[in-house]
């Protein structure tokens, strides 16, 4: 097979390392040149435009950026080529930092003493061991594992949730959707790290977080969405935090990225707001991933990590 020419097409991200990067060893096409150019073999995605990869005629994989690829499904005319998602250790491991960080937070009270500091009350509240809390991972795949592993490691009680059974040693395991309400009936504090398909959009609702586990040693259950915004409806998170049903939130992505300066969510005194920053996509980490898996399918081997296109994942 011939080396093919690179088409980098990033909305919203800058593309000058990414184009750097990929340029040691391939021709990179940057958008919007290239449409219809039939030189162009690989795609390098992050929001591509709709009807940019159907009018590549010699389009044979597209690469996304990101371990989500539910923005490449959002182009109506997809042609029926490879899509290959994002598995690296470094964005495995900021994931897993974030898990921790929000945890750990929320476990030991960091909301209470901020804001006790910011009255210079001196008070201490009861302080519990891990053990007695329950981390429920919603989404055991990548970097929900690596997550679990860790929190696991700290003492915790973990719960994953699948699609499929996902047996992991130390885990309480729950799958598909007979699983589910006994998975969060047995969770203190919820981590969402699924992908955005037609079966989990709106999957975070009002009615999904009462069923959460509120007699524990938090004070009340607990959300951390790393995963997607639109799994997620902000409003109902809003009603869960002002009516009790959730004690406190972590977010990183949102129905609407940016987060609108209208959202209640900004201030909101029980919510940590980040902006979609879990897990960044560095190119100098990715990259080598992507030119090393160009080169092995020009070699005639299969490329690895490529979505299920009917899961949508
Ligand atoms: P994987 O594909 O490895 O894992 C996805 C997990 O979700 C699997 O366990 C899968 O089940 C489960 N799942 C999918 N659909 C359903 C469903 N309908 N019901 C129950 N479980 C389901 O993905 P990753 O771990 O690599 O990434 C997860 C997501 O994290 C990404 O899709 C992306 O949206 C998000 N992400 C966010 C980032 C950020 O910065 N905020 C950064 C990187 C990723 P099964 O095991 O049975 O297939
Ligand atoms: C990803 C993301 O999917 O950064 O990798 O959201």
């Amino acid at each position: 097979m011939e080396k093919g020419r690179v088409l980098l097409a990033l909305t919203g991200i800058h593309p000058r390392r990414w184009r750097e990067l990929l340029s040691a060893e391939r021709e990179v096409v940057l958008e919007p040149d290239g449409a219809s150019d039939p030189s162009i073999t690989y795609a390098v995605v992050w929001k591509q435009r709709p009807n940019l990869l159907s009018s590549l005629p010699n389009l044979r994989a597209v690469f996304s950026i990101g371990a989500g690829v539910d923005h490449i499904f959002a182009d109506p005319t997809l042609p029926d080529v490879p899509i290959v998602k994002v598995v690296a250790d470094n964005l495995t491991q900021y994931m897993t930092e974030y898990v921790v960080w929000r945890v750990l937070d929320h476990h030991r009270q960091g909301m209470l003493y901020r804001s006790q500091q910011q009255k210079k009350i001196w008070h201490e509240p009861p302080q519990r061991p891990a053990g007695d809390i329950s981390v429920g991972i919603m989404g055991l795949g990548t970097l929900g594992r690596a997550a679990a592993s860790v929190l696991l490691s700290l003492g915790f009680a973990v719960n994953g949730w699948s699609r499929s059974e996902r047996p992991m040693e130390g885990v309480s395991t729950y799958a598909g959707e007979a699983g589910l309400i006994p998975f969060l009936n047995a969770t203190d504090i919820l981590v969402v790290l699924l992908p955005l398909t037609p079966q989990t959009q709106g999957i975070i609702n009002y009615g999904v977080l009462k069923e959460l586990r509120k007699r524990n040693g938090l004070g009340g259950s607990v959300l951390i969405n790393a995963g997607r915004g639109r799994l997620q409806k902000d409003a109902d998170i809003v009603r869960a935090l002002d009516d009790g049903t959730l004690k406190e939130a972590s977010l990183d992505v949102f129905e609407v990225e940016p987060l609108p300066k209208t959202s209640r969510l900004w201030s909101h005194p029980k919510v940590f707001v980040t902006p979609h920053a879990a897990a960044t996509s560095d190119p100098v980490h990715l990259v080598p991933i992507m030119l090393r898996q160009m080169a092995a399918f020009e070699r005639g081997e299969k490329l690895e990590n490529v979505v299920d296109r009917n899961a949508g994942y």
